[in-house]
């Protein structure tokens, strides 16, 4: 495991690799779920922790550069204290760290507000595979239209064409208010409903999907009494954000909605609102508590929602029978995670299963997790031929000895 303190240190590890023709696995906080930060075959690791510096906040432009190392929680109170917020925000906050959050793309929570990573990203630093240093866009200019956008096309690359050590990142006024709401509702249908009402609040910047299962399940883990009593077959767990007349701006939802609404839980304080929370994020710690987990992070066309939940039950019965299942996720995304806990390494094509269903239905196999070595065989069947040559042709002439992330993403 090699720890460099430096972009000069991460180029001169990568020079190293070619000559000796080594294979280096960026890792960061390790959170990612598809196995893209793991050696498998006597890898170096690089780890990035130690590049954690925290720029100043720009307030002019309202941006910031940091480390790669950085995690998410401490860039988000590095704005916080300039008066700013970042956009994205994920469960994994504590540990996950931004280099890793670009590598990958991540999604998390307020996607439907402001997109994933690759929307907040306006220039970064990295060393390609062939020890080329870039530094595309470092001051952050909103409008440099001279050519390729590197900085996209490394967000999301797993690793693969280099490694990311520092980002320019845009940031965002920080919500002067945040109202949550637990919405129960008779089923995924109502909740796709629920949805497209809540659209209308000019404050939506979460809205979330839960199973009557799943919240059992969390209810009983956690030992806390239900949010909502009796528990729905359903539940949108919304947030809203800004400085409008957030509670007005639910209330007036839920009026139109009427009906199909059947019970609200709203807290309008933090701590209110992070007991709700609670529900959400505990998720993949419970299902983590009853065994070995295989993960599915589908999207879905908000259309095939419906079919899709109702088909994941019967379809992972019958592959692990007795499998605890949780379906949740990030409903105004269309992205929901399948995790279905086994008692041994054998899901019996549970997830297969179920990527199929998520083929079968106009969505993607993987929606903010990536590729990784997880659904490496899955790639070609999502993006086709043509795409997948283009994805290996850039790999070629950016990693030319094939030393970046070998096996993730791309078939070795
Ligand atoms: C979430 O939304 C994360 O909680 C993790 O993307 C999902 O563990 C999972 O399957
Ligand atoms: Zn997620």
């Amino acid at each position: 495991v090699l720890r460099p303190g430096s972009t000069a240190e991460v180029a001169a590890i990568v020079r190293l690799a070619r000559t000796h023709h080594v294979g280096l696995v960026p890792q960061g906080g390790n959170t990612g779920l598809v196995g893209g930060g793991v050696p498998r075959a006597g890898e170096v690791v690089v780890d990035l922790r130690r590049l954690a510096r925290l720029g100043p906040v720009d307030t002019a432009s309202l941006q910031v550069t940091v480390g790669a190392g950085v995690t998410l929680a401490a860039l988000q109170r590095h704005a916080g204290h300039a008066g700013l917020a970042f956009a994205v925000d994920l469960g994994a906050r504590d540990t996950a760290t931004i280099g890793g959050m670009v590598a990958t793309n991540a999604g998390g929570l307020h996607v439907l507000r402001h997109g994933a990573m690759r929307a907040q990203v306006l220039g970064l630093e990295a060393v390609l595979g062939t020890g080329d240093i870039v530094a595309a866009n470092p001051t952050g200019l909103v409008k440099d239209n001279t050519g390729y956008d590197l900085p996209g096309l490394l967000c999301g690359s797993e690793g693969t064409l280099g490694i990311v050590t520092s980002v320019r990142l845009r940031l965002l006024p920080a919500p002067a208010r945040v109202v949550t709401a637990l919405l129960g509702v008779d089923g995924v249908a109502a909740a796709v409903d629920a949805l497209a009402e809540l659209r209308g609040c000019a404050g939506l910047h979460a809205a979330e999907l839960l199973l009557a299962d799943g919240m059992a399940l969390v209810g009983r883990h956690l030992g806390l009494p239900p949010p909502l009593d009796p528990l729905p077959p359903c539940a949108v767990l919304v947030e809203l954000a800004g400085d409008g007349d957030l509670l007005g701006q639910l209330g007036a939802a839920l009026d139109r909605l009427g009906p199909v609404v059947r019970a609200t839980a709203v807290a309008d304080d933090e701590a209110g609102g992070a007991r709700l929370w609670r529900w959400r994020e505990a998720h993949p710690e419970v299902a983590a508590a009853h065994g070995i987990v295989h993960k599915a992070d589908v999207s879905i066309p908000l259309t095939e929602l419906p079919p899709f939940v109702d088909q994941v039950a019967p379809l992972v019965a019958a592959r692990a029978p007795g499998a605890p299942l949780l379906v949740y996720g990030h409903l105004g995304d269309g992205n929901l995670h399948v995790n279905v806990a086994t008692a041994g390494d054998d899901d019996g094509g549970a997830v297969d299963a179920v990527l199929a269903l998520a083929l079968d239905l106009g969505g993607s196999v993987s929606a903010e997790h990536g590729i990784g070595v997880a659904k490496v065989s899955w790639l070609l069947r999502q993006r086709g031929a043509a795409a997948v040559r283009t994805m290996a042709a850039l790999k070629a002439a950016l990693d030319p000895d094939g030393i970046c992330n070998p096996g993730v993403l791309l078939p070795a």
